[in-house]
């Protein structure tokens, strides 16, 4: 499939809620299947990650429906788990091979994990290396390091994990080996990842204790069913944060985004940038805070963007590229090395693609260096099968000279299924 984006003269304009977070949302199908009773989870992302996730949990033996619009799992509890007949397909989703892998390793049966072509070739050692050494028996490619993973778990030794990367998917991996380990399981990041997995799991009832970039779990406890609801995701309103920042005329209200500080690094960015932003925090219910936020266009300034900020906006790194070519000044952004292992290396992809299109970006070894502001030129890009590439790329459509086609645009489905129509309403006004 393929998109063309043309120019947008009159702006962004209006408003829109955007589709409920990936992160949250996998989390809830899985920690709702290892809890005893029926749980509710409400603004669920019905996007192929996490519809990935939903697969993955039946083949397990839990049993999972959608009930006017609230996606109902009926929880069988850690030791419910059944060993699954066939292989577990995760499709495009890190998130749910590598949380799954913690899951599994507590379990004393066998389980065969695999993906498409980008996760084969996506990093697996930094989960299995850490559940090998509370006792789980795992191989694969290269000894663990790639799929497919055959894990055979049971018997876990909590562990004290000093992980290189901040990691959320490591941090929670480790994490949920734990709730099957005897003892306090503990791990320490570099810098703080995003913390979904610390607020569900004490939600579900698990004794959690986070300090500093310290979060620990006790191994063995009940988990209950309970009702979750899933905010939108920041990852997805920052297409239209940064759309409508550097599309002249612009003015976006997003209702009911995710505001989890260890993810609001778009919106200090933004600010730091001199865009024209206001959030108004909503009430809370539930472990998540969330907001509606304000954005017209203004003029922009570069900035660096480095150090603790990055885990905080390494999804939207890409919308941040596109932003960057219409500042004025330099963006340097550095310590990003992880991009090389999403699901394209996001540092390659985004300076070729964007450079393809007039602007004046050169690649580092840990992130890229935007010079701005740029005119964009209209031609062709491609999301490379990686779903915010897609979104990233279709923004340059609306500010360039001529129309973007972005081809295979299937890629956002894993993300946001009707991106392009929201966009599209958006630039109808
Ligand atoms: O699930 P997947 O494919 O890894 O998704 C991505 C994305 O862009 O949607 C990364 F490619 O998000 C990750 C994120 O980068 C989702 C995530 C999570 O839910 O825990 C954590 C981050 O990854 P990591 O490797 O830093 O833990």
């Amino acid at each position: 499939m393929e998109e063309i984006i043309n120019r947008a003269p009159q702006g962004l304009n209006g408003e829109l809620s955007v589709p409920g977070d990936k992160s949250i949302s996998h989390r809830a199908v899985m920690f709702s299947s290892i809890a005893e009773g029926t749980s509710e989870i409400t603004g669920f992302l019905k996007g192929d990650d996490c519809l990935s996730t939903i697969r993955c949990m039946k083949q397990l033996g839990v049993v999972i429906h959608e009930e006017n619009d609230k996606i109902i799992v009926e929880g069988r509890g850690l030791e419910g788990l059944q060993e699954p007949d066939s292989l577990l397909d995760v499709g495009n989703s890190g998130t749910t091979i590598r949380l799954l892998s913690g899951i599994l390793a507590t379990r004393p049966f066998s389980a065969v994990l695999a993906g498409d072509n980008s996760i084969a070739k996506r990093p697996m050692g930094r989960v299995t290396g850490p559940l090998k050494m509370m006792n789980a028996k795992i191989d694969g490619r290269d000894n663990g390091r790639f799929t497919p993973l055959t894990i055979r778990g049971g018997n876990l030794v909590p562990v004290h994990y000093h992980s290189p990367i901040a990691s959320a998917q490591v941090k929670s991996a480790v994490l949920l080996a734990g709730l099957g380990a005897e003892g306090k399981t503990t791990v320490t990041e570099p810098y703080r990842s995003r913390d979904h997995t610390e607020r569900m799991l004490k939600a579900f009832g698990a004794k959690v204790e986070v300090e500093g970039t310290n979060a620990s779990v006790y191994g063995q406890p009940e988990l209950t069913a309970t009702t979750v609801k899933v905010p939108g995701d920041i990852s997805s309103a920052a297409f239209f944060l940064a759309g409508a920042a550097i599309t002249p005329s612009s003015s976006v209200r997003l209702e009911n985004v995710g505001i989890n500080p260890t993810r609001t690094g778009i919106l200090d960015v933004l600010e730091q940038m001199g865009a024209d932003v206001t959030i108004q925090e909503e009430e809370s219910s539930g472990n998540e805070p969330s907001a509606t936020i304000e954005i017209k266009s203004s003029r922009l300034k570069g900035i660096t963007i480095s150090g603790e900020l990055i885990p905080r906006l390494i999804d939207e790194i890409p919308a941040i590229a596109v932003l960057a070519t219409q500042a004025e000044g330099r963006t340097v952004i550095k310590d990003a090395e992880e991009l090389k292992v999403k699901e394209t290396n996001r540092i390659d992809t985004m300076v070729n693609q964007l450079k393809k299109l007039g602007a004046d970006i050169e690649a580092t070894s840990d992130g890229m260096i935007i010079n701005g502001p740029s005119e964009l030129q209209g031609g062709s890009a491609d999301s490379f099968g990686d779903h915010r590439i897609g979104m990233a790329m279709a923004l340059c459509g609306l500010i360039a000279d001529g129309p973007v086609t972005v081809k295979n645009t299937e890629a956002v489905a894993v993300s946001y299924p009707h991106f392009f129509k929201d966009l599209n309403m958006l630039i109808n006004g």
